[in-house]
C-alpha cells in the first residue's frame, strides 16, 4: 500500500474479505434476479421508497434508469420496465444512509481511505457542501455561497484557462452538460476530459472515420427484423440486462445471435426474462447460437478470417457480398481485400483459438443473411487497437451492405444512462468549427480554439503541475482511470479539486491541497416539479423526472451548481443570465434548440417518448462524406509480444457493481461470492504454471521497465481461453500504464494488459 500526503492510501485496502465459490449459473435474471432486486430495493431504500421509485421507472416522463443507456422499448410493461441491475442503481442512489457532518466530524480523510470502495460507496448520500482545508483532516462544512465563491476566486486567479480541468460522467442531464460546456468555454478551455475517453471514444473515432458519425445507426425495432446479430466483447446480462429482451424477440422471429466473448457469460447463453411467466419458472431461452469463445484482442483475426471465408464463397457464387452496396456508398474495396488475401487461413484461426467447425457456422450464418447488427462495448474499445476493432466490423457489414436498413447496422453499446447526450449536447475535448460557429452566433464570444485535454492528458497536467484546478460533474475520477497511484499523485497535486457529487467516493479522499464537494440530486429526487432530458444509447431524446423527496434539504440541482459556479468565475463577463438559466431549465433546452439545430421545439418533443436526433447512417445517406462514399478500413493485427510467462489480463465488471460504486462483493454468474480479488485463470495454465486453485498472487506488469504490482489476488480456475486472464476493475487499474492507449482514442488498454502472476 502506498501512504501519500495526508497518510492517505490511495489504491485503497487489498485483503480479502472471505470468498465462497460455485459452479458458474448457465442463465441470466429468472427468480434469482428478480429475488435480489427486492432485496437491494427494501435494504437501501425501505418498502415505500421503494414503490414510489419503481414504479416510475422507464415508464413514459417518469424516471430514466440511472443504470445503463440501454433504450426503453415502445410498449412499456406495466409489470415493471426495469432490471436487477436498474433496481440495484436506483437503490443505490435513493439510499436512506447519509454522509452527513457528524460523519465528518467522526472520520478523517485518511481513514476514509482505508476503507473499502464498497465501505465508503455504502456510507450513503451526501447531505452538505463540505471543504477539506489545506493541511485540516476533516472535511468541515461550508456554506454554498462560500463555496462558489472559492472556486471562482481559484479559477480566476489561474496564469491561464487551461490550467483547470472540467470532468463530465455520463449520467448528468443533457440541460446540465450543455451549461457545464457553455461556461467552461466562456472560461476559456477546451480543457472537458469525460468518462467516454475511457469507455466508447474507441467507437466514436472509428464510427466518425468511416460513416461520419460517431454514434450507432440501430433503434431497438431494428432488432426485431435482423436475421443476424453479433455481440463482440460485451456482457450485457450483467451490464445491459434489458439487451436480452431485445436478444430473445430477434430469436423468436427467426434471427441467430452470435457471441464472440472469451468468457461463457451467462445472460449470452439462457435467458430467463423475469417478465414472462415461463421465464421465471421454466428453462428460459437459448440465446447464442454460436458462441465463439476467441481470445482476448484477437477480434481483428476472427474478423478477417470469417470475410476472407465470405470472400471465397462470393467468388464462387456471386450471391454473398451487396456488389451494388459497395459500389455506389463505398471506396476502397480492392486495397482492402488485396490486404486480407495477404493472411493465411491457418495463421488467423491459431490466433483466435476457436475451431474451424466453429467459424464456419458463422460464416454460413452470415453467407445466407444481410440484415446484420453488431453489437459491440468495452471488449473491442478498451485495446491498443480499439479504432481498428471496430473499423473491422464496419467493414464486414459494407461487405454485407448492411448499413442504413431496416434490421442491421451499427450497435455500440453505450454505458452511462446519457454519456451520448452529454456529448451531443457539447461535452468534448475536441474543437468544432460547426459548433464554436453556433456558440459565437447564439452567445457572442470567441470560444477557444486550442484542442483540450481528454482523461489521459488531463492526468499527466496534473502530475506535472501543469493543470492546478480540477472539478468533476460527477464520476470517480481517481479509481475509474488508469495507473491509480500516479491518478491519485496528479489529484493531490492540484490546488483545489471540485466535486458534484451524490455520494461519497475514493476521489473524495485522494483530494488536492483544498478540495470541496458539492452534494447534488440523484435523477431519482424531485426537482421543484422540474424535469431534465437524456439521450439513450440509439439516438432517442426523452424527459425524466425525480418522484421522491431529495436525501437531505441542502442539495442543489446539477444547473443549479453549474450556473452558480459560471456566475461566481464570470460574473457579467457576457450576456448570459447565469441564475436564470440554472433556475428554469426550460430557458437552457431553448438555448441548446439555437447552438443544435436538431433539437427544435425540445421541449415539447421530449414528452412522452420522445423524439429521435438525425442520423444519416440510419437512413442509409451517405451523401455528406468526402466523396459521398465510406472508406474500407485497412487493419493490421494488434502484436502482442508475450514471453512465456506472460498472459493477457482484461479488467471487467462483476454482477454487483456499477463502473467504481460496489453494490455488493458477489459476482454470481461467474459463481464467486464474497471477493472482489480474484483472477480467473484458465485450468491449464494454473496447472502448468505451478499454481492450485485459490493461491494467493500479485498480479505484476511491466511497461517501460516500470513495475506495477495489484497485490493479493486469488486464482479460481476458470472457462476462459489459455494465456489470458480476468480480474475486477478497479482492482486491476494500478497495473495499467497512463501512457497505454488506444491509437487515436486514448482509451486506455484496460482489456489487455500484458501481466505476469508471482506467488505470494
Ligand atoms: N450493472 C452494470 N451495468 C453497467 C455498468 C456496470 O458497471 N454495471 N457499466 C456501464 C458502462 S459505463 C459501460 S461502458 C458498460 C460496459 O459494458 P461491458 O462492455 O459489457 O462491460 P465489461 O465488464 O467491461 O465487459 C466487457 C466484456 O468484454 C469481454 N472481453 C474482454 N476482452 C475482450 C476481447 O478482446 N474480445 C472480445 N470479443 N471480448 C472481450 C469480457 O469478457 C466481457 O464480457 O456497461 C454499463 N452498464
Ligand atoms: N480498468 C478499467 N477501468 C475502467 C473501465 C474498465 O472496463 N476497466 N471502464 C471505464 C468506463 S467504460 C467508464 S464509463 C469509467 C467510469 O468512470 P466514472 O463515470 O468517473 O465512474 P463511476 O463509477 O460511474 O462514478 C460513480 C460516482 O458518480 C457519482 N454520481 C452518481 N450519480 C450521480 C449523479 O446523478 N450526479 C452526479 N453529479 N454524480 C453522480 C457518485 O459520487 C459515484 O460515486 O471507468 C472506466 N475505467
Ligand atoms: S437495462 Fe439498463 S437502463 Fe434498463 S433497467 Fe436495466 S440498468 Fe436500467
Ligand atoms: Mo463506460
Amino acid at each position: 500500500m502506498s501512504v501519500n500526503k495526508r497518510d492517505i492510501v490511495i489504491e485503497g485496502p487489498v485483503n480479502f474479505t472471505a470468498i465462497k465459490l460455485t459452479e458458474p449459473q448457465e442463465y441470466a435474471a429468472g427468480m434469482g434476479a428478480v429475488k435480489v432486486a427486492l432485496q437491494h430495493a427494501t435494504k437501501e431504500m425501505g418498502l415505500a421508497k421503494s414503490i414510489a421509485t419503481l414504479s416510475k421507472l422507464n415508464q413514459k416522463e417518469g424516471i430514466d434508469c440511472p443504470g445503463c443507456a440501454w433504450p426503453d422499448p415502445k410498449h412499456r410493461s406495466s409489470l415493471g420496465e426495469f432490471c436487477e441491475n436498474g433496481v440495484k442503481a436506483v437503490a443505490e442512489e435513493a439510499t436512506n444512509a447519509k454522509v452527513d457532518i457528524p460523519f465528518f466530524e467522526k472520520y478523517t480523510v485518511e481513514e476514509i481511505s482505508r476503507w473499502t470502495d464498497f465501505k465508503i460507496g455504502k456510507s450513503g448520500r451526501i447531505t452538505h457542501p463540505m471543504i477539506l482545508k489545506p493541511g485540516s483532516k476533516h472535511y468541515e462544512p461550508i456554506s454554498w455561497e462560500t463555496a462558489f465563491e472559492k472556486i471562482g476566486q481559484e479559477l480566476t486567479n489561474l496564469d491561464n484557462p487551461h490550467q483547470a480541468l472540467f470532468y463530465t460522467s455520463g449520467r448528468s442531464s443533457n440541460e446540465a452538460a450543455f451549461l457545464y460546456g457553455l461556461f467552461i468555454r466562456m472560461f476559456g478551455t477546451n480543457n472537458m476530459p469525460d468518462c467516454s475517453n475511457m469507455c466508447h471514444e474507441s467507437s466514436g473515432v472509428a464510427l466518425g472515420e468511416t460513416l461520419g458519425i460517431g454514434k450507432g445507426s440501430v433503434t431497438l425495432e431494428d432488432f426485431e427484423y435482423a436475421e443476424v446479430v453479433m455481440v463482440l466483447g460485451q456482457n450485457p446480462g450483467t451490464n445491459h440486462p434489458r439487451m436480452l429482451s431485445a436478444l430473445q424477440k430477434c430469436k423468436s422471429n427467426g434471427g441467430k445471435i452470435i457471441s464472440v466473448n472469451p468468457l461463457k457469460e451467462a445472460g449470452l447463453v439462457n435467458f430467463k426474462n423475469p417478465q414472462e411467466f415461463k421465464g421465471v419458472l421454466l428453462g428460459g431461452a437459448t440465446i447464442t447460437d454460436v458462441y465463439h469463445q476467441v481470445k482476448i484482442n484477437q477480434d481483428v483475426a476472427f474478423l478477417k478470417l470469417i470475410t476472407k471465408r465470405l470472400l471465397r464463397i462470393e467468388q464462387e457464387t456471386g450471391n454473398v457480398f451487396d456488389k451494388e452496396f459497395i459500389s455506389k456508398n463505398t471506396n476502397g474495396y480492392e486495397a482492402y481485400v488485396t490486404q486480407l488475401s495477404s493472411y493465411n487461413e491457418e495463421d488467423l484461426l491459431a490466433l483466435t483459438g476457436l475451431t474451424d467447425a466453429e467459424v464456419n457456422k458463422t460464416v454460413n450464418i452470415l453467407a445466407a443473411r444481410k440484415k446484420i447488427i453488431i453489437c459491440w462495448a468495452m471488449g473491442l474499445t478498451q485495446h491498443k487497437n480499439g479504432v481498428e476493432n471496430i473499423k473491422e466490423c464496419v467493414n464486414l457489414l459494407l461487405l454485407k451492405g448492411s448499413i442504413g436498413i431496416k434490421g442491421g447496422g451499427t450497435c455500440p453499446v453505450r454505458g452511462h444512462s446519457n454519456v451520448q447526450g452529454d456529448r451531443t449536447v457539447g461535452i468534448t475535448h475536441h474543437v468544432s468549427e460547426k459548433l464554436n460557429k453556433a456558440y459565437k452566433k447564439v452567445f457572442h464570444f470567441n470560444p477557444p480554439i486550442q484542442e483540450g485535454l481528454d482523461v489521459v492528458k488531463a492526468i499527466k497536467a496534473m502530475h506535472n503541475g501543469h493543470a492546478k484546478v480540477f472539478i468533476a460533474l460527477g464520476g470517480n475520477f481517481l479509481s475509474a482511470a488508469s495507473d491509480t497511484l500516479y491518478t491519485g499523485q496528479a489529484l493531490q497535486n492540484c490546488n483545489l479539486t471540485v466535486s458534484i457529487s451524490t455520494k461519497l467516493n475514493r476521489t473524495h479522499v485522494v483530494p488536492g491541497k483544498t478540495a470541496i464537494i458539492l452534494p447534488t440530486l440523484g435523477r431519482t429526487e424531485l426537482d421543484n416539479d422540474r424535469f431534465v432530458t437524456v439521450e439513450n444509447s440509439m439516438g432517442r431524446v426523452h424527459r425524466s423526472k425525480g418522484r421522491i423527496q431529495p436525501a437531505s434539504n441542502h442539495l442543489m440541482s446539477e444547473p443549479e451548481i453549474i450556473a452558480n459556479i459560471a456566475y461566481a468565475t464570470l460574473k457579467d463577463k457576457y450576456a448570459v443570465n447565469w441564475q436564470e438559466l440554472g433556475k428554469d431549465y426550460h430557458l437552457i433546452r431553448k438555448k441548446i434548440s439555437e447552438v443544435f439545430t436538431d433539437f427544435n421545439n425540445y421541449t415539447e418533443r421530449s414528452k412522452k417518448a420522445g423524439f429521435d436526433l438525425p442520423n444519416h447512417s440510419r437512413t442509409g445517406d451517405f451523401s455528406k462524406l468526402p466523396q459521398g462514399k465510406i472508406p474500407f478500413s485497412i487493419c493490421d493485427l494488434p502484436q502482442h509480444h508475450l514471453e512465456k510467462d506472460e498472459f493477457l489480463l482484461m479488467t471487467i465488471r462483476s454482477h454487483d457493481q456499477y463502473n467504481t460504486t460496489i453494490y455488493g462483493m458477489d459476482d454470481r454468474y461467474r459463481g464467486v461470492y464474497n471477493e472482489r480479488r480474484v483472477v480467473f485463470m484458465n485450468l491449464k495454465d494454473v496447472e502448468t504454471f505451478g499454481f492450485k486453485k485459490m493461491d494467493v498472487v500479485n498480479i505484476v506488469s511491466n511497461y517501460d521497465g516500470v513495475e506495477r504490482v495489484a497485490k493479493n489476488f486469488l486464482i479460481i480456475p476458470y472457462n476462459i481461453p489459455q494465456g489470458n486472464l480476468a480480474a475486477y476493475f478497479p482492482e486491476a487499474n494500478v497495473l495499467i500504464p497512463n501512457n497505454q492507449y488506444a491509437d487515436k482514442s486514448f482509451t486506455p488498454i484496460s482489456k489487455s494488459i500484458k501481466v505476469k502472476l508471482t506467488a505470494v
